[in-house]
């Protein structure tokens, strides 16, 4: 059995039912996602990009990168690198010795990323890594090199904080004291804005949450009646957490091959994924007892995202 149908299985037994957001990104996810990062109610992503086009002297200047000495430039989770180029044509053009480590478990997209920055910046050192997170800068740690890591678009909100408290606590093992890394982070703010981030009026996100279901359909041999399930975001201004949910329309079962029927009633809710929203309280939390060290905090102009920067 894979992991994938393990985890179905043990989510769809327990009470409330549980998918893991990870499992959304198979290449219609992907695509979804792309869409998402475009329309007009996804404030995060143009929030970030504005960040690393605005305040590109200042993230240099508090990475503390200097242009005689030569560093490790790594990218977690790089996708099409829009936000990171703005980044990479400073460094180039004043002459910094780097190389840029995209890592990706997605070889199509480190491909493709590849052969853009070929096109954009010739000059510029790209030195692509598919695989898990850990084990390629496990791979990376014993260079001495210093590092600068990457870590964009709230994509640690998408992680419980127990979780991505651990997160930081694996990432410090496989890094040296002085590694910087930039934390991109979704801020607390009002729910008129939030959610409709994950609620859009052209339905994507809607598509994006019910494709979960179809990818089980088609990896698991499944047979969800998409038209029977919809999509349910929910948001607390309190807590800075949103969550978004499928809702079964209506009592019904469904059979996965191998793994066996699980019944829905009306109304009954799958949590899909969490997507926490972050203040300098949560950030200090996630941290607390880390070797990560606070150092700088970047917002875009509406106050709405932040680029933390944490030294190891
Ligand atoms: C990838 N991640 C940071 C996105 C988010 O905002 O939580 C995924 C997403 N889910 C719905 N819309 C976007």
């Amino acid at each position: 059995m894979s992991q994938f149908e393990k985890d179905v299985k043990d989510g769809l037994s327990r009470s409330p039912k549980y998918l893991s957001s990870k499992y959304f990104y198979d290449k219609k996810g992907d695509e979804l996602f792309v869409q998402i990062m475009n329309m007009p109610e996804y404030y995060l992503t143009r929030a970030e990009f504005e960040i690393f086009k605005e305040q590109t002297t200042e993230i240099i200047e508090s990475l503390g990168v200097r242009p005689d000495s030569y560093f490790e430039l790594v990218e977690l989770g790089a996708g099409d690198g829009t936000k990171t180029k703005e980044l990479l044509k400073v460094l180039v053009n004043q002459g910094f010795k780097f190389d840029y480590v995209p890592v990706d478990i997605s070889s199509n997209a480190l491909n493709q990323l590849q052969s853009s920055l070929k096109e954009e910046m010739e000059e510029l050192s790209v030195k692509i890594r598919k695989g898990d997170y850990f084990e390629v800068l496990e791979s990376l740690k014993f260079t001495n090199t210093p590092k600068v890591i990457l870590f964009l678009g709230s994509n640690i909100g998408n992680l419980e904080d127990e979780q991505a408290h651990q997160f930081m606590n694996e990432l410090a093992a496989v890094l040296n004291s002085g590694d910087k890394l930039l934390l991109g982070v979704d801020l607390i703010k009002a729910e008129e804005v939030v959610l409709p981030a994950y609620n859009d009026k052209a339905g994507i996100t809607k598509a994006f949450n019910l494709n979960l279901l179809s990818r089980i359909n088609n990896e698991l041999d499944a047979n969800f009646d998409i038209e029977n399930f919809t999509h349910q975001p929910e948001y607390s201004e309190t807590t800075g957490i949103a969550k978004s949910f499928l809702v079964s329309t209506k009592a019904q079962s469904v059979k996965i091959n191998g793994s066996g029927t699980f019944e829905f009633k009306a109304g009954e809710k799958i949590h899909t994924e969490i997507s926490r929203k972050y203040s300098d309280e949560i950030i200090v939390k996630i941290t607390k007892n880390t070797k990560f060290r606070l150092q700088e905090k970047l917002q875009d102009s509406k106050g709405y995202f932040a680029d933390y920067i944490l030294v190891r």
